[in-house]
């Protein structure tokens, strides 16, 4: 098998990245695009053997990393944003083959963020402070420490954007990493290793492991030197994660899915709620932060909807590759099964398809709308992951919030209003991570991001990722000539 395949004209190395080497293995497993359903190559099939070199390539790698200035960690992780924009047209087109979302989106939104992930980590770290108090004349000095190899396990949605959200802060607290990519989108992790050693990044600070979570998961989040783990995908995967990492008391961070409402009221400036509702859409709705659930005043109701199927019906489903698609495939048939199970389903419950309700050919799912959908539905109770909407009805605000909180997830919530005391009332009462008034989608890296229940544990962003990536140590001295008698 050839150790390099070329993507759209890339060439992306199909090994493993561990310790500043390629390594392959002896196994292989296809790599298909969502666009045509095509192998795109074989890529190496990690196994225990592979995922536990890694972390020791990381454990032997740390202690230098670790005792490198902040300056030159900032600095190398500078290089690396600039390698990120150096090669943004390849990484794009290269993430799009890989998991179908936009190119579109992937050249002007996507990717320039994942250049801003490593700036913004390499700035905050600069700022991070070392505390220090007084207690009864005794000096407290609080520092920032790095913690150790950290394992990042990252879904296919958002394949880069989703790595170095954790890749950067990780390193740049002075870790060293190893990162597993989704066996559905591997390719841009194996690029990011080649962008990462370009930059300068020292052999062992960043290990990239291909493979499948079933088969290298237990050995990468069970092993006693890992110190940190951080994980973004499903529920299921994060139980068996959370009790893999139990062994060793590893810490973890989990970011999970959601169950979000988009609740529009009728003091709403109603073109605005309906270009977010239709935001929905995105990645075909591929997306953890996507608002699934519409609860739309009563009285709207009707005119919310008319507007919405206008705007959504024009909406072009096709290849992501071209620049007037508005919505590409979903990412593998499993998931279309997956997606259209949960439509079908519904639909035999009496849910009605406003618009949609059925695959397209290939990997498309039609947008679809549902209403008539009761609360404790499974359309309106599960993350469907897919191209697909309900719409419920509310009278009062009060109803408005025990819909809008009645869900296990805890991710995020929208709501469009015109009225800012409702706005800050409403906010006040929803149980998420992130609550958009009027608007959505806008993320500050500066701002706590993660959700509540079953949408995670812990938060990432700012302050927040440095104090999961740092053990903090409070070191306590005593005045000159202080005795204990
Ligand atoms: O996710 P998994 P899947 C949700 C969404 C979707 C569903 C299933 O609802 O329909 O999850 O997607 C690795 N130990 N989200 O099956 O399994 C796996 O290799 C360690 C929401 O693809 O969670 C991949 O790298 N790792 C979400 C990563 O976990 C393991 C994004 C995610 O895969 C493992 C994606 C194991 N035992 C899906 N088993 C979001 N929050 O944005 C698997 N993995």
């Amino acid at each position: 098998m050839p150790d390099k395949i070329v993507v759209a004209g890339v060439s992306v190395d199909t090994r493993h990245w561990i310790g500043g080497e390629r390594v392959a293995s002896a196994e292989m497993f296809t790599d298909h695009s969502p666009i045509d359903g095509k192998p795109i190559g074989e890529i190496s099939r990690g196994t225990p053997t592979e995922a536990a070199a890694a972390v020791a390539a990381a454990k032997a790698a740390f202690p230098g990393w670790a005792a490198t200035s902040r300056a030159e960690r900032a600095r190398i992780l500078h290089a690396v944003a600039d390698g990120v924009e150096k090669r943004l047209e390849e990484l794009a087109i290269v993430e799009t083959t890989d998991n179908g979302a936009l190119l579109r989106s992937h050249r002007r939104g996507v990717m320039p963020r994942v250049a801003h992930n490593f700036r913004f980590f390499a700035d905050w770290l600069l700022t991070l402070g070392h505390e220090d108090f007084e207690t009864r004349g005794h000096t407290n000095h609080v520092s920032w420490d790095p913690a150790g190899p950290c394992v990042l396990i990252t879904p296919w949605n958002a394949p880069l954007m989703l790595a170095t959200w954790k890749v950067a802060p990780a390193l740049a607290a002075g870790n060293t990493v190893v990162l597993k990519p989704a066996e559905w989108s591997p390719l841009t992790a194996s690029l990011l290793a080649d962008i990462a050693a370009e930059a300068g990044l020292p052999a062992g600070v960043l290990n990239v492991v291909q493979g499948y979570g079933s088969e290298i998961g237990d050995a990468l989040t069970a092993h006693p030197d890992v110190r940190r783990i951080s994980f973004t995908g499903s529920v299921p995967t994060a139980r068996r994660i959370a009790a893999s990492a139990a062994a060793n008391l590893t810490p973890l961070s989990l970011e999970l899915g959601g169950k979000s409402p988009l609740l529009v009221f009728a003091d709403a400036d109603l073109d605005r709620a309906v270009d977010l509702a239709v935001e929905q859409y995105d990645n075909a709705g591929q997306v953890c932060l996507a608002a699934t659930r519409f609860l739309v005043e009563e009285s709207v109701a009707q005119e919310f909807t008319r507007r919405f199927v206008e705007k959504a019906t024009a909406l072009v489903q096709g290849d992501p590759r071209d620049e007037g698609t508005d919505i590409g495939p979903t990412i593998h048939p499993r998931q279309l099964e997956k997606i259209d199970g949960f439509v079908q389903r519904a639909l035999a419950a009496g849910a009605r398809a406003v618009i949609g309700g059925h695959r397209r050919d290939g990997r498309y799912y039609a947008p679809t709308l549902l209403t008539d959908v009761a609360q404790d539905a499974e359309i309106v109770q599960e993350e469907v992951f897919g191209p697909v909407l309900t719409l419920q009805t509310f009278a009062t605000e009060d109803e408005a919030v025990r819909l809008a909180d009645d869900t296990r997830f805890g991710l995020a919530a929208t709501l469009v209003t015109g009225d800012p005391e409702r706005a800050e009332r409403v906010s006040a009462r929803l149980v998420a991570g992130t609550v958009w008034v009027n608007c959505f989608f806008v993320r500050d890296l500066q701002a706590p991001f993660g959700g509540s229940r079953h949408s995670g544990v812990g938060r990432e962003g700012g302050t927040w990722s440095f104090d999961f990536y740092c053990d903090l140590r409070n070191t306590v001295t005593a005045p000159t000539g202080w005795t204990n008698h």
